[in-house]
């Protein structure tokens, strides 16, 4: 296994929308054992392959208090079941480090994807699942927790990433 440089916005590279995958083999898997490793050294909940540079639709995620439970969705795509329900929650990200800040996303959604063998999966999820999912999924489409902060607030954190290097 091996650790990967995670992109850190404003890099145009977490701009770019990524490919479905359409084979399910031996470097698949090893994808998402490095992935994993990356996401429990940053200790994230979640790690999307747009973050490492991978532009394929493949999320990682562990969001157990006792980091034993990694999850890995392949092909994930999700559908609000009602916009009624909002839930508002502090998220951070591990390519906009060192910042969090609160985003309301819809509560109720279908999840479907994929796993490591191919294999079609639906669920409802709740929680903080139903969050991190789509912070996820955001990546893939090439977007980003800051995108949906004002113009102020997102210059103010691309001015302050860009003065750390
Ligand atoms: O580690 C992470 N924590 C987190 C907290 C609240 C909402 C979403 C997240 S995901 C983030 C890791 C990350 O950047 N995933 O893309
Ligand atoms: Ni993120």
């Amino acid at each position: 296994m091996s650790i990967m440089k995670i992109l850190t916005f404003p890099d145009p590279r977490l701009r770019t929308v990524a490919d479905p995958v359409e084979k399910f083999d031996k470097s698949l898997k090893k994808l998402t054992d490095d992935m994993l490793e990356t996401m429990y050294s940053e200790n994230g909940i979640g790690l999307a392959a747009t973050q490492v540079n991978v532009h394929k639709r493949v999320i990682v995620m562990d969001i157990s208090e006792e980091r034993n439970e990694p999850r890995v969705y392949v092909n994930p795509e999700f559908e609000i079941k009602s916009n009624k329900s909002l839930f508002t929650f502090s998220e951070g990200c591990l390519s906009v480090p060192g910042f969090n800040e609160e985003i309301t996303r819809p509560d109720q959604i279908i999840l479907k994807w994929q796993n490591l063998d191919g294999d079609r999966l639906e669920d409802e999820p709740e929680g903080l699942l139903t969050v991190c999912i789509q912070h996820e999924i955001d990546h893939l489409e090439g977007k980003l927790m800051v995108d949906y902060l004002s113009t102020l607030k997102r210059d103010r954190i691309r001015n302050k990433l860009n003065k750390r290097i």
